[in-house]
């Protein structure tokens, strides 16, 4: 519960004799007491260095309240008499959060030898397979159909995946963005993540049991855990398969010749995003949860606090509830990640951007904090587009991502860690999962090449930007999806389009080229069209080839011979590597140099054009006579080398008419027929 500011900026916790911990504001403290309150706490800790912004922000007025009640409906009777006080202003259930991965498409945890499976029962649409290519070495990267899939495998259609190979041909990561990944430990030392880990250096170089960069947290090397009742809050991380996989599929070390890959892994260089592990999930031995985990939660707020404040600009949260919980803390991490204390600054972007599971319960009642508004809620696909079958769906779906399927080789495939939380070494370090909680981490990692593509060393670049582009880039998979059409968001992510720009015009060219008749000219066509990623160009040309003109493409060369004089309008479509295009109509005006004036079309229904030598630029007379004689119009027009003057004569009757065009002294007659 939230305290208003004048009663929460005096609240001292103390302890007293009893063993109860008091307030010292007399109605809450005797509130406590009617209803069993065994403990309360603040929800967010102070935050060092950071201790000012996060006062500002109120977080401090934050308290947890356990309450002993554990009749029926005991929270919301708590809530309702917590809620009534005039000095509280918000009170929120704590959530019980739970990784979303799936109940019914549970991982098999094995390494590269695969068994045979089952095959579907479903048949997917055929369509044609590509030929697999993989631009990185690494041996697990053919397994992970989820980022470019070929179609190679039966029942996949190709095509359904993040189309994460054109992307990477752009970005593949900068070690500037780092993605916080809140969720059980990371194996930080495990071969295929320790390179891509965010280090705390203060910390890492510092001394044990001291906050050696003043953040308030102390040895704080590789994030922090919140162990809630089970473990004392903690610098060590304790590595657990479910946060392991999620950061494996943002950025496992592309490109070192072993195991996987991640989707802003970065190219073997050093180049990866970095991960912060904010360890929320400690293991729990005493219980299983409903899909079979052993684990419990520990303060989530907090942790949004901690990524914002140390420097990571992505959060992903493979994790729901039902409770509509925290949402001052995700405010805190959207609008101040990416900034000193003072707001000024100092990350690839300014604010930070939350992705969350939609939850794995095949149902469109709303789970958080995925259906919090300014969080990015994820949505699954199998790998022929359809619907994963666990997949939540419903208006509150941002987009959707590969969620994995009921086998193994149609999961998720990714990192597991090398040993167990408690050290010892476990074998194989690669393994599979399925659920939006796989969902979600490669919409984070294509988040993270955005950040790394239009942030780094770039100000300006700010949340908004990011949603947006992202959003406007997906793919609609409607035709796929059938009665869950429109209901896993806007589409299917694409890293491709996401980190890409398309092809523009150049603007200072004009889209009419002149020629005289019957001559031959090239024109380069790069020098109309540029891609600002620096891709190469593929054109294609139609129109144009009707009898007034010749056209012919060679390379980036249009080829442009003349027949007739005329008006010809050619259409170029120029493609970039991710396959965004840009199309433009150039209007090719043949004049005939033995010709004065070129007048088209004729015969005419509405506009005549009227073209005449290069040296004509400006007012031009024109008079038009019916065929008894009659003067039906008298005007001028203007007539450019570039570009016609155009008479409107929609308006007359049909019939002959002379046209009779003055200029310079001369005068220049042409019959025309009005339809
Ligand atoms: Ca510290
Ligand atoms: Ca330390
Ligand atoms: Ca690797
Ligand atoms: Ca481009």
């Amino acid at each position: 519960m939230k305290f208003n500011r004048e009663t929460g900026d005096n609240i001292r916790l103390v302890t007293g004799e009893d063993g109860v911990v008091q307030t010292g504001v007399a109605e809450i403290d005797e509130m406590m007491t009617r209803l069993g309150v065994s403990k309360i706490e603040n929800v967010f800790a102070e935050g060092g260095t950071f201790r000012e912004r996060r006062r500002e922000a109120g977080l401090h007025l934050w308290y947890d309240v356990y309450a002993g009640d554990t009749q029926d409906h005991a929270e919301t009777r708590a809530m309702g008499v917590f809620g009534d006080l005039p000095f509280i202003n918000a009170v929120e259930l704590i959530p019980v959060y739970r990784q979303e991965q799936s109940p019914v498409e549970k991982y098999i945890n094995q390494s590269y030898s695969l068994a045979p499976e089952a095959q579907e029962t479903w048949q997917a649409p055929k369509e044609e397979a590509e030929t697999p290519y993989y631009p990185f070495n690494d041996p697990g990267l053919s397994l992970q159909w989820h980022y470019q899939n070929f179609g190679n495998k039966s029942g996949s259609i190709a095509g359904a995946d993040i189309n994460l190979f054109p992307a990477w041909e752009i970005t593949a990561g900068r070690p500037e963005v780092i993605v916080a990944v809140i969720d059980g430990g990371v194996d930080y030392s495990h071969p295929d993540l320790a390179a891509n880990m965010w280090v705390n250096t203060a910390e890492r170089n510092g001394t044990a049991g001291v906050d050696d960069d003043g953040n308030g947290y102390k040895d704080d090397v590789y994030g922090y855990r919140w162990g809630g009742s089970l473990f004392p809050d903690s610098g060590e991380i304790l590595p657990l398969d479910h946060g392991t996989h999620c950061a494996g599929t943002i950025a496992a070390v592309n490109n070192n010749g072993i195991g996987c890959c991640g989707v802003a892994g970065g190219t073997g260089k050093g180049d990866g995003v970095r991960i912060m592990s904010c360890q929320t999930f400690v293991p729990d031995n005493s219980k299983t949860d409903a899909y079979g985990n052993t684990i419990a939660t520990g303060n989530t707020a907090d942790a949004f606090a901690y990524a914002a404040d140390n420097g990571a600009v992505i959060v992903s949260c493979s994790f729901s509830s039902t409770s509509n919980s925290y949402k001052e803390a995700i405010d805190y991490f959207i609008k101040n990640a990416g900034t000193d204390k003072n707001g000024k600054q100092t990350g690839p972007m300014k604010g930070g951007v939350v992705v969350c599971a939609a939850g794995n319960e095949s149902s469109d009642t709303k789970r958080y904090p995925a259906a919090y508004e300014p969080c990015i809620s994820v949505g699954g696909i199998r790998w022929d587009y359809t619907k994963a079958s666990g997949s939540n769906y419903g208006d509150w779906i941002t987009l959707s991502a590969p969620y994995g399927g009921g086998g193994t080789d149609n999961a998720i495939y990714s990192t597991y860690p090398t040993k167990s939380p408690n050290g010892t070494p476990k074998s194989s370090g690669y393994g599979y999962k399925s659920g939006t909680s796989q969902a979600c981490p490669h919409v984070a990692g294509i988040a993270a090449l955005m950040v790394s593509k239009f942030g780094v060393s770039q100000p300006d670049y700010v949340p908004n930007k990011l949603v947006t582009r992202l959003a406007n880039s997906t793919r609609n998979i409607d035709s796929y999806l059938g009665s869950y059409a429109g209901r896993l968001g806007v589409g299917l992510v694409d890293a491709g389009r996401a980190v890409n720009y398309p092809p523009e015009m150049v603007p200072e060219k004009g889209r009419e080229i002149y020629l005289e008749a019957f001559e031959n000219v090239r024109i380069n066509l790069n020098e109309y069209f540029s891609d600002p990623d620096g891709d190469a160009l593929n054109y294609e040309v139609t129109g144009g080839n009707g009898g007034k003109l010749k056209v012919e493409l060679e390379g980036t060369i249009l080829v442009l011979t003349t027949i007739s004089a005329g008006h010809s309008d050619v259409k170029i479509k120029a493609t970039d590597l991710t396959g965004e295009s840009v199309t433009a109509t150039f209007a090719i005006l043949a004049m005939d140099p033995k010709s004065e004036a070129d007048v088209y079309p004729n015969p005419v229904t509405d506009i005549l054009q009227v073209r005449m030598g290069k040296e004509v630029n400006g007012e031009v007379g024109v008079q038009l006579f019916n065929s008894a004689g009659v003067k039906v119009l008298d005007t001028k027009i203007t007539v450019r080398p570039s570009k016609p003057g155009t008479i409107a004569v929609e308006k007359l009757s049909g019939g002959i008419y002379t046209l009779v065009i003055k200029y310079n002294g001369k005068e220049i007659k042409k019959n025309i027929l009005k339809y």
